[in-house]
C-alpha cells in the first residue's frame, strides 16, 4: 500500500486532517485501532472556539453543528454561593459552541465514508520505520493481518497513549509535564440542564462543572481524588455533590445517568511536534486539562497548521510552513496550556492547600468577574486566540 500522507488515528485530530487533505487532492489513509462504534461512541468535549467551528466548515461538515450545536454567548464562574456571568461575546465579539465531540468525530467519518476516502477501522499501527528518509512505512495489523503503508509524511494523530510520540528517538523529544492532585468525575444524563450557560463551580467541597449535549442531555462533572473509582460514587451521591456544588442545594433537575467515567487531569507538551517525516498533532503531542475546554481545540488548530503546510508543499513546493510547524504549534500550545493551568488552579480545590492559598483562590475570581480587564483575558482565551495571519 501507497499513499502520500498517512494518518494514525480516527479522533478529530486524524479525521479533521484527512478531510482538509481530501479536500486539496491529497492522497491520504486513516488508520484506527479501534472499532467504528467506539469511536463513534467516545463521550469527551463539547464546548467548540470560534476558530473551530470555522475550521469545521472550512472542512464542509458543519450542517448538523449548524442545526443542532448550541450558540452560547458567556459562561458562569460560581463561587461563594453567587453565580457571575462572564459575557464572551460582549467582550470579545466572539462566541463558543457546544456540540458533542463524538457528533464531531460522526460528522467527519460520514464526510469521509461520502467520498470514499480510505479510513480502517480496527487497524492498529504497530511500528514506524524510516521517518528521517524520503518515504516512511507505517506497520499495522489488521483482522488478524500485518500490513505495511509506505508514505511521503506521517500525521501521528493517535491520541496520548498513542505509537508516534513513542517513535521520536530518545535524544530530540523533551517532554513537560504536571500531573495535578485530583480527576474528574464526568457523568451524561437524561435531564434537561438546570444551566443555561456551561458553569464553572469552585466549592469548598471542590469544583463542579455543569455542560449539556442537547436541550434534554446534560454533561456535569465532579472533581474527585485520584484514587476513587466509578463504584464509589453511586447516582445519589453524584446528583447530591452536583447540588450542593453548583446549586447550593437548589436542585438540578435529576435523570437516568446514561455514562460515567472517570479521568485523572494532567498538562503535558511534548517538544518538538516533528521529527523527520513524522508530525504529532493533538493529544499525541499535547494534553491539557480539561478546565479551559480547550483539548479537541488545540487538535484542530494543530491540523489546520499541518493541512495548510502539506498543501503548500504539494501545490507551490514549498516547505516554510512544514518546516515552521512545530514552532508555530508549539506557540499557541503553551499560551493554551498557560490558561488552561491557569483555570485548574483558580477553581479546583487542592488538598492539603494553607488558608492562604484559598484566600488567593477567593480573591482571583473576585477580580476576573469585577474587572473588565480580568474578564477579558479569560474570555479572549476562552473563545480562542486569534490564528496568526500565515496560520
Ligand atoms: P483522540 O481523540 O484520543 O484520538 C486518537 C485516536 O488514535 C487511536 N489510536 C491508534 N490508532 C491506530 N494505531 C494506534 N497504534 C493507535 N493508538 C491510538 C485511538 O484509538 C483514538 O481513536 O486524540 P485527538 O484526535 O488528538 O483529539 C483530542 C481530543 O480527543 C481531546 O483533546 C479532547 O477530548 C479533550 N477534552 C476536551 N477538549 C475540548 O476541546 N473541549 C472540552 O470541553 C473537552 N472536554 C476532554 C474533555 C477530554 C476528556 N477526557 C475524557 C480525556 C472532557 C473529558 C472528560
Ligand atoms: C463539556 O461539555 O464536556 C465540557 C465543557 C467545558 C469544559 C469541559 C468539558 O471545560
Amino acid at each position: 500500500m501507497r499513499t502520500q500522507v498517512g494518518i494514525i488515528g480516527a479522533g478529530p485530530a486524524g479525521l479533521l486532517l484527512g478531510q482538509l487533505l481530501t479536500q486539496a487532492g491529497i492522497a491520504n489513509v486513516v488508520l484506527e485501532g479501534r472499532s467504528h462504534a467506539y469511536v463513534e461512541g467516545r463521550v469527551r468535549a463539547g464546548v467548540l472556539e470560534q476558530g473551530t467551528v470555522d475550521a469545521l466548515a472550512e472542512a464542509g461538515v458543519d450542517a448538523r453543528l449548524r442545526a443542532e450545536g448550541l450558540q452560547h454567548d458567556g459562561i458562569i464562574l460560581r463561587f461563594d454561593d453567587h453565580d457571575h456571568k462572564i459575557d464572551v461575546a460582549a467582550l470579545t465579539g466572539k462566541s463558543i459552541v457546544v456540540y458533542g465531540q463524538q457528533e464531531v468525530v460522526r460528522d467527519l467519518i460520514a464526510a469521509r465514508q461520502a467520498d470514499a476516502a480510505p479510513l480502517l477501522f480496527e487497524a492498529t499501527a504497530t511500528a514506524l520505520e524510516g521517518i528521517e528518509g524520503a518515504s516512511p512505512v507505517i506497520r499495522f495489523t489488521h483482522a488478524g493481518e500485518a500490513h505495511a503503508l509506505s508514505c511521503d509524511w506521517i500525521a501521528g494523530c493517535d491520541g496520548f497513549h498513542g505509537l508516534a510520540r513513542a517513535s521520536m528517538p530518545a535524544d530530540v523529544l523533551r517532554v513537560f509535564e504536571r500531573v495535578y492532585p485530583f480527576s474528574w468525575l464526568g457523568i451524561l444524563a437524561r435531564a434537561p440542564s438546570k444551566l443555561d450557560l456551561v458553569s464553572y463551580a469552585h466549592h469548598p467541597n471542590g469544583f463542579a462543572l455543569s455542560s449539556m449535549r442537547s436541550p434534554e442531555v446534560a454533561r456535569l462533572y465532579l472533581q474527585c481524588a485520584p484514587d476513587e473509582a466509578v463504584a464509589d460514587w453511586p447516582d445519589d451521591r453524584i446528583w447530591d455533590e452536583l447540588d450542593a456544588r453548583l446549586t447550593g442545594g437548589a436542585g438540578l433537575h435529576r435523570g437516568p445517568v446514561l455514562q460515567k467515567g472517570i479521568t485523572p487531569m494532567r498538562s503535558f507538551v511534548a517538544e518538538p511536534m516533528r521529527h523527520g517525516r513524522l508530525f504529532l498533532a493533538g493529544d499525541a503531542a499535547h494534553i491539557v486539562p480539561p478546565t479551559g475546554a480547550k483539548g479537541m481545540n488545540l487538535a484542530v488548530a494543530d491540523v489546520r497548521v499541518l493541512a495548510r503546510a502539506l498543501a503548500a508543499h504539494y501545490a507551490e513546493g514549498t516547505d516554510a510552513l512544514l518546516d515552521g510547524y512545530s514552532t508555530s504549534c508549539l506557540d499557541r500550545v503553551w499560551k493554551v496550556t498557560r490558561f488552561s493551568w491557569w483555570m485548574t488552579s483558580m477553581l479546583h480545590n487542592f488538598p492539603g492547600a494553607e488558608p492562604f492559598d484559598r484566600r488567593l483562590q477567593l480573591a482571583q475570581l473576585r477580580y476576573t468577574v469585577e474587572s473588565r480587564a480580568a474578564a477579558e483575558s479569560l474570555a479572549e482565551n476562552y473563545v480562542g486566540l486569534p490564528f496568526a495571519a500565515s496560520a
